[in-house]
């Protein structure tokens, strides 16, 4: 698309999103202070702990509780789902993070075969840990680490990833599309022989509060929680708002629009023609009962976001 055409688009572009009076408390289910429980219960016999947060927010919705409660461990942050996050965004956010004190950063892709960044995880853990004291497990030679983080980002997925690299074992927890597959802090999970390393999967745990509705609305957009919850309808209104911002355009040529727009009701229309889905309806007009054809604005709406959050609209970093 040429600049001049992308520069005349953006004017037309909605500067801020308008989240109307949402009110984000009801989009927080009440089991995650059980799950905050087991993982404090289960913290003495960690040694190290993995935080997993998704790539494309680095920064918005990290649980502050993980860091007030669990944060007496050597600690490793990775960023998963890499390969949905703009890599060109990658020493900026590492910059930052540092800013903030957070030393240890990987960035994952757990669905890759192999991938680079989580053969270093092992390494790096048991250099970790052997820089300090181990407390009343050092005549322990087993090293055990919790995986943490919120719902969804791949904390399962990692853990399959590791003992698929290290042990050449398949896969021991159960993951899924939807955020809560995991309900409880598990048993042992050995993902490594040598030195034997040893993880606990835990359910994810989202904040209790939420600093803004923005935040919660990016942990929406990557799946984080459970989509009725907030809506499909403003989470496709959200996702179609950060393309244009980010200049993401792909999703007019996938969904032949001819130019970027900024108005959801029409994307979605073209959406639902695309892709096939429309719904007949009746109405009632003065001549009578007719039956009419309308885009299903529901089902293209989900469809929009399922594209997105397979990367076929593009890699974004949403913070
Ligand atoms: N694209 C991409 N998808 C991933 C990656 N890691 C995990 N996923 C997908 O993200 C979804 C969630 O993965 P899980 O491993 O179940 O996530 P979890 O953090 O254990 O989720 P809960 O147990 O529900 O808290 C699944 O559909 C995975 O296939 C990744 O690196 N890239
Ligand atoms: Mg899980």
């Amino acid at each position: 698309m040429r600049l001049q055409q992308i520069l005349r688009n953006a004017s037309k572009f909605r500067a801020v999103f308008d989240f109307g009076d949402r009110e984000i408390a009801h989009w927080f289910p009440g089991h995650m202070a059980k799950g905050m429980k087991q993982m404090k219960a289960n913290l003495k016999k960690v040694d190290c702990i993995i935080e997993i947060h998704d790539a494309r927010i680095p920064f918005s919705g990290r649980n502050p509780l993980f860091q007030e409660s669990l944060d007496v461990r050597p600690h490793l942050l990775i960023l998963n789902k890499m390969d949905l996050a703009d890599p060109s965004s990658k020493q900026k956010v590492l910059k930052q993070l540092e800013k903030d004190g957070v030393e240890n950063v990987l960035f994952t892709d757990s669905l890759r075969q192999i991938d680079d960044s989580i053969k270093k995880i092992v390494p790096l853990v048991t250099e970790l840990i052997e820089s300090r004291p181990r407390f009343h497990r050092e005549e322990d030679t087993n090293y055990c680490l919790m995986v943490i983080g919120v719902p969804n980002v791949g904390k399962s997925s990692l853990i399959n990833a590791l003992r698929r690299t290290n042990l050449k074992k398949g896969k021991a927890s159960k993951v899924g599309g939807e955020p809560g597959i995991t309900k409880a802090v598990l048993t042992r999970i050995q993902v490594c022989e040598r030195p034997p390393v040893f993880l606990l999967d835990t359910p994810g745990v989202l904040p209790p509060k939420i600093e803004s509705v923005e935040t919660g609305m990016k942990l929406a957009l990557c799946g984080t929680i459970l989509d009725h919850l907030v809506g499909e309808d403003i989470i496709a209104d959200y996702l179609l708002y950060s393309l244009n911002r980010l200049e993401k355009f792909s999703y007019v040529e996938k969904y032949e629009l001819g130019e970027p727009c900024d108005d959801i009701q029409n994307v979605l229309k073209r959406v639902a023609v695309k892709l096939g889905k429309t719904q007949r309806v009746k109405a009632i007009t003065g001549v009578g009962n007719i039956t009419i054809t309308m885009p299903n604005y529901t089902a293209a709406a989900y469809d929009f976001i399922r594209a997105f959050r397979k990367g076929e609209l593009g890699r974004v970093m949403l913070d």
